[in-house]
């Protein structure tokens, strides 16, 4: 049984209800189980939910949050903001994505890109809620065309290995090494036994939400159990590695700024 599912005698406390909690918020990362993030409401949206996870409040330079879209509910209107750009992947259920006058009905693993002002809707037409990640993010041109639109499945994004390392396993859903781009949104895979290499520790910030498996994520100095649904906010220069625990595959979805130059 999942500890999450853990039903205890009335009058018991829940594990974690005092002075446990697995959620923490350092100045250069954050850890947030699905239990604590709590949900609010925006006016481009019906019948919706937004749970919020990396925000410029907590640090991020990115905001990542989660839609819950009853049946019937989405997008009021088109969504289109000068200057940003839009990721959404469905985690549950099936949406609509829009985007650049193609409209297609995604289940888990779809995925839609909108490159800086690009109009983009998102709607639940079907019998039950849809869960679907979003992500915003400011572009940063450098004197390139902006990126094209992109609405795709994850299925139809090929799995490379470029580590020699049995077990591991990459799928970059946005083109990989497209200098166009600002962001990669990497899918990433370990077999159990798997790791990095060596502990990195890398100017690119990351949102990760954990899709399937479990295993110990090191964050600084702090070795945190990471499951299905939690997420984590790592700031620049965060030390990071990841030990997958479970008997069957890990994968999370894994945000990156990349392509562009600092001073
Ligand atoms: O590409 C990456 O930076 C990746 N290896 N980091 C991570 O999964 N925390
Ligand atoms: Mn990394």
């Amino acid at each position: 049984m999942h500890p999450r599912d853990l039903t205890l005698p009335p009058g018991r406390l829940l594990p974690g209800a005092v002075g446990h909690n697995r959620g923490v918020v350092r100045p250069n990362y954050a850890f947030l189980p699905p239990e604590g993030v709590l949900k609010s409401r925006l006016p481009q949206y019906e019948a919706t939910d937004v749970r919020f996870l990396a925000a410029p409040s907590l640090g991020a330079r990115f905001a990542q949050f989660v839609l819950e879209i009853a049946p019937g509910g989405g997008t009021r209107a088109s969504i289109a903001e000068p200057g940003i750009q839009h990721f959404y992947f469905v985690l549950s259920g099936s949406a609509i994505l829009q985007v650049d006058g193609r409209a297609e009905e995604k289940d888990r693993g779809g995925f839609l890109y909108a490159p800086p002002g690009m109009p983009i809707e998102i709607r639940n037409q079907g019998q039950v809620p849809a869960r679907v990640l979003g992500l915003r993010k400011r572009y940063e041109a450098i004197g390139l065309p902006p990126p094209s639109a992109i609405l795709s499945h994850q299925r139809d994004v090929p799995r490379t290995n470029h580590t020699g390392l049995a077990g591991r396993g990459f799928q970059h859903l946005l083109p990989f090494g497209d200098l166009a781009f600002d962001f990669e949104m990497n899918l990433m895979w370990f077999g159990p036994g798997t790791f990095f290499p060596a502990i990195e520790t890398h100017i690119m910030e990351h949102g990760l939400y954990m899709l399937q498996g479990q295993g110990l994520y090191l964050l600084g100095t702090e070795w945190h159990e990471i499951w299905a649904d939690d997420f984590i906010w790592m700031g620049a220069y965060c030390p990071q590695q990841f030990y997958p625990t479970g008997p069957d595959e890990a994968a999370y979805l894994l945000y990156k700024d990349v392509n562009r130059d600092v001073a």
